[in-house]
C-alpha cells in the first residue's frame, strides 16, 4: 500500500467516521465529549447520515461518467434520498429531489430555491472531498470540479464557494508536502465572497487562542456553509492526529455530523486510513474502500501515461 493510496482511503472513510462520530451530537450546544467517546468505543456499529450518503453518490457518478455529468449527479442524489429520505437531510433540499425525479433539469430545480437565491446550506461542501480525490494533483481542476458538484443543489455563491473551500483543504491535506500557509494562501485566491472571507479571516486568532467557545462563537456551527466549512478547517489545523481533529469538531456541537464530517475528510486524507480509529466499525467501510481504492488506480494510471 503506497502512501498516496492510504490517504484517499483516509479521505472516504474519514468523511464517514467523522459523520457517524458527529452524528449523535447533532443539533447539540455543547455536546458531553465523554458521552460521545463511550458511545463510539461501545458501538459495535457507526452509522452515517446523509453526507456520507453524498459523498458516496457523488463518487459514483464521477467514477460512471467519466467526470462531471450533472443529470447522473442530481439522478443519484435524488434516487439515494428517495430510498432512505430518513437519513437527517436538510431541511430545502427534499425540493430539489423531488423536482428533479418529476423531471425538471436540475440547474433550474436547484436555482430555483430560496426564492431564487439558492442554497447557502454546507451540502455542497460535506459531499465534496471526492472530488479532490479525481482531480487529484491538479489544483485548478479541483475548484472547477467543486464549483460545478455543488451547483447540482446549491447555487447560492456561499453555498458553491464553501465546497471550493473544503476541496482546495482535502487536495492540500492530500500532499506530502502539506504547509498550512500554502493552503492558506491558496484558499484567500479562490475564495471572493464576503461572508467565507471574512470567517477565513479569523482562522488564525482562533487556532492562537485555542479556545472552543471562542471558535464557536467566530466561526460558528451552524449548516450554513460559512458557519461550519471554516469550523472544519479549524478543527483539522488545530488537531495533532485524526482522532483529535474529528472530537475537536464534535465537541463544538451545532452541525456536528457535517463539522465532523468535513474535519474528517480532510484529517484522513492527512494522516491516512490506517490512521483512523473506529474505522473497521462505520457503515460503508468495505464500499468506502472500494470507491477510495478505483479513484486512486485511475490518477495512478494518469501520472503514469504522463
Ligand atoms: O445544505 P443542505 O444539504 O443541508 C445539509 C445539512 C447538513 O447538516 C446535513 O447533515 C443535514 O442535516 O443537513 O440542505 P439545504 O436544505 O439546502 O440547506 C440546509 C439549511 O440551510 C436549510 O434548511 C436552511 O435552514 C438553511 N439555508 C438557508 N436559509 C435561508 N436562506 C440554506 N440556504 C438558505 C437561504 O438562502
Ligand atoms: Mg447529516
Ligand atoms: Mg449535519
Amino acid at each position: 500500500m503506497t502512501d498516496l493510496s492510504d490517504r484517499f482511503r483516509g479521505v472516504m472513510v474519514g468523511t464517514a467516521v467523522g459523520d457517524a462520530v458527529g452524528r449523535p451530537a447533532e443539533g447539540r450546544r455543547s455536546p458531553d465529549l465523554a458521552r460521545v467517546l463511550s458511545y463510539v468505543t461501545r458501538a459495535e456499529f457507526l452509522p452515517y447520515t446523509d453526507d456520507t450518503v453524498m459523498t458516496i453518490e457523488l463518487a459514483e457518478s464521477l467514477i460512471a461518467c467519466g467526470g462531471f455529468d450533472g443529470a447522473d449527479m442530481a439522478r443519484r442524489f435524488a434516487l439515494a434520498w428517495k430510498a432512505e429520505p430518513w437519513r437527517g437531510y436538510g431541511s430545502n433540499i427534499p425540493k430539489v429531489f423531488k423536482a428533479v425525479l418529476r423531471g425538471e433539469p436540475w440547474a433550474e430545480a436547484a436555482a430555483r430555491q430560496f426564492d431564487g437565491g439558492g442554497s447557502f446550506g454546507n451540502g455542497g461542501a460535506m459531499r465534496v472531498a471526492p472530488v479532490a480525490l479525481w482531480a487529484y494533483p491538479d489544483l485548478e481542476e479541483t475548484v472547477r470540479l467543486a464549483e460545478m458538484t455543488a451547483r447540482v443543489t446549491h447555487t447560492h455563491p456561499v453555498g458553491v464557494e464553501g465546497a471550493v473551500i473544503q476541496a482546495v483543504t482535502v487536495h492540500h491535506a492530500l500532499r506530502k508536502d502539506f504547509a498550512t500557509d500554502r493552503l492558506l494562501a491558496d484558499l484567500d485566491r479562490s475564495v471572493t465572497t464576503d461572508r467565507l472571507r471574512r470567517k477565513l479571516e479569523r482562522l488564525p486568532e482562533c487556532l492562537e487562542r485555542n479556545d472552543d467557545v471562542y471558535a464557536k462563537q467566530a466561526l460558528g456551527n451552524w449548516v450554513a456553509a460559512d458557519d461550519s466549512v471554516v469550523t472544519a478547517l479549524y478543527a483539522l489545523l488545530g488537531a495533532s492526529d485524526f482522532e483529535d481533529a474529528v472530537l475537536r469538531a464534535v465537541r463544538l456541537g451545532g452541525d456536528a455530523d457535517t463539522i465532523g464530517a468535513m474535519a474528517g475528510a480532510a484529517a484522513g486524507a492527512r494522516w491516512g486510513y490506517e490512521a483512523i480509529p473506529w474505522r473497521h466499525k462505520v457503515e460503508g467501510h468495505d464500499r468506502l474502500v472500494g470507491l477510495a481504492d478505483r479513484l486512486f488506480r485511475r490518477v495512478q494510471e494518469n501520472l503514469e501515461a504522463k
